[in-house]
């Protein structure tokens, strides 16, 4: 594969940005390549800067489950562009798309939009931590919710992925004000209520947790999570960037059926353009400025354009809920071809999916934790990432991180794909 032109701009970029990305899983560390310079993408296909086409099974991390560049999209995008890109003062499409996130999620009862993920669960935090007057959070081994301090305490995705779970530049003080459970692990989060009685604001957690990798909750899991936050007066904060109109319009808590405190949206909620949100009890969000003290504040926050993307994606996905019957189904397919190339290769393999994420571990344990998780062979995945792009396929260059199924993917792109995996 001609990858010169990549290779050309990988050397410029690295001259200005650390590691010539701006973010580090972009940087293919994980999977021994240099990155590939994305020039355009439409549908299920990206296009590199060597005109090497790809099925796309990233979708940037979600936001694309419509597949990129959808016309609608871009047409209302277009339109909005002309009548100014941000003006710092509130509009009416900032109270279209809250609306709309709170007819797909009844829990949202207040919200906030901000322009990322990191922005969104880190304002949570704040929001929960304002509520209670308590310091202490909880989160999950493997999980990753955004790099804002607190946070980056065993965090999941590029962290992991880099190994630095743990961020230099923390102040031991913040991270010790972040307590770390075990995902599926009941006791490790009863010890630590046990051991902070009445000091802990707030547990987050990814509800299927994608970012070491997809690991799904047990059977009960959510529920006691849900039990023990309120038995203790603590905030229980979903954290859906991931999941949110990604299972179903209504996310992992209408799939799972658990009403949480406070839940985060990013990605999809922003149609591929920079929006999160953070949102849920009113009792709790009154309490952010200006109409109580938690402050929070964003120069580009519900920005015009961004919510213009987001309105029209989620009104494509509550117009058209079949998307969702046919993408699991197409997860569905890419799991069991996994599993047929682990029996004809007879190699290690475990598949986890739940509606359109999925994630094949190279690893022959039955991944249901971090432990699992860690165990996967990354070197193999390596090379497996490396015939994917061969076979025109571009899936995540990390083991931890998830494969994303969109509407844009074809039978025919399903069916191309699976060869690719019995290659
Ligand atoms: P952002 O700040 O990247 O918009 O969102 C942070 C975040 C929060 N919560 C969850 C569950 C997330 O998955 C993320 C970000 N996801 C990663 C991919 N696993 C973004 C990719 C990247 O870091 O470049």
């Amino acid at each position: 594969m001609n990858i010169a032109k990549s290779e050309e701009l990988y050397k410029v970029a690295l001259d200005l940005m650390p590691g010539g990305v701006n973010s580090p899983v972009r940087a293919f560390g994980s999977v021994g390549r240099n990155p590939l310079f994305i020039d355009h993408a439409k549908g299920s296909r990206i296009f590199d800067v060597d005109g090497n086409e790809f099925i796309d099974y990233v979708c940037s991390w979600g936001p694309g489950i419509l597949g990129h560049a959808h016309p609608e999209v871009i047409e209302a995008v277009q339109k909005a562009c002309v009548d100014g890109l941000t003006f710092g003062a509130p509009t009416r499409k900032e109270s279209e798309l809250a609306a709309m996130i709170r007819d797909c999620v009844p829990s949202m009862e207040l919200m906030r939009m901000v322009s990322s993920g990191t922005e969104a669960t880190m304002s949570a935090i704040r929001a929960a931590r304002g509520y209670t007057k308590r310091d202490k959070i909880i989160k999950f081994k493997g999980c990753y919710h955004g790099h804002s301090d607190g946070l980056l305490v065993q965090a999941g995705s590029a962290a992991l992925t880099q190994s630095v779970p743990d961020s230099a530049g923390v102040p031991a003080s913040f991270a010790q004000q972040t307590l770390v459970a075990l995902y599926n692990d009941k006791d490790s989060v009863r010890e630590l209520f046990e051991n902070n009685k009445d000091q802990i604001a707030a547990l987050i957690v990814e509800p299927v947790a994608a970012n070491m990798g997809v690991v799904l909750p047990e059977e009960g899991f959510l529920e006691f999570l849900r039990e023990i936050t309120a038995e203790n007066g603590t905030v229980l904060i979903f954290d859906e960037v991931i999941t949110g109109f990604r299972l179903s319009v209504g996310g992992a808590q209408a799939w799972y059926n658990i009403d949480p405190d406070l839940t985060t949206f990013g990605k999809i909620v922003g149609g591929g353009m920079p929006m999160a949100v953070y949102g849920g009890k009113k009792e709790i969000m009154k309490n952010v400025a200006p109409t109580g003290k938690v402050y929070q504040a964003g120069t580009l926050s519900g920005n015009p354009i961004a919510t213009t993307a987001g309105i029209k994606t989620l009104q494509l996905l509550m117009d058209h809920p079949e998307v969702y019957t046919k993408i699991e189904a197409n997860a569905k397919k890419l799991a069991e071809a996994f599993k047929m190339r682990a029996q004809q290769k007879n190699i290690p393999l475990h598949v986890n999916q739940v509606g359109s994420l999925l994630c094949a571990f190279h690893t022959a344990e039955n991944v249901k934790d971090y432990t699992g998780a860690l165990s996967s062979d990354t070197a193999a995945y390596a090379s497996y990432f490396g015939d994917m792009l061969e076979s025109g396929i571009y899936v995540a260059p990390s083991q931890f991180e998830a494969m994303f199924v969109s509407g844009a993917h074809s039978d025919e792109d399903i069916a191309r794909t699976i060869e690719a995996i019995l290659k």
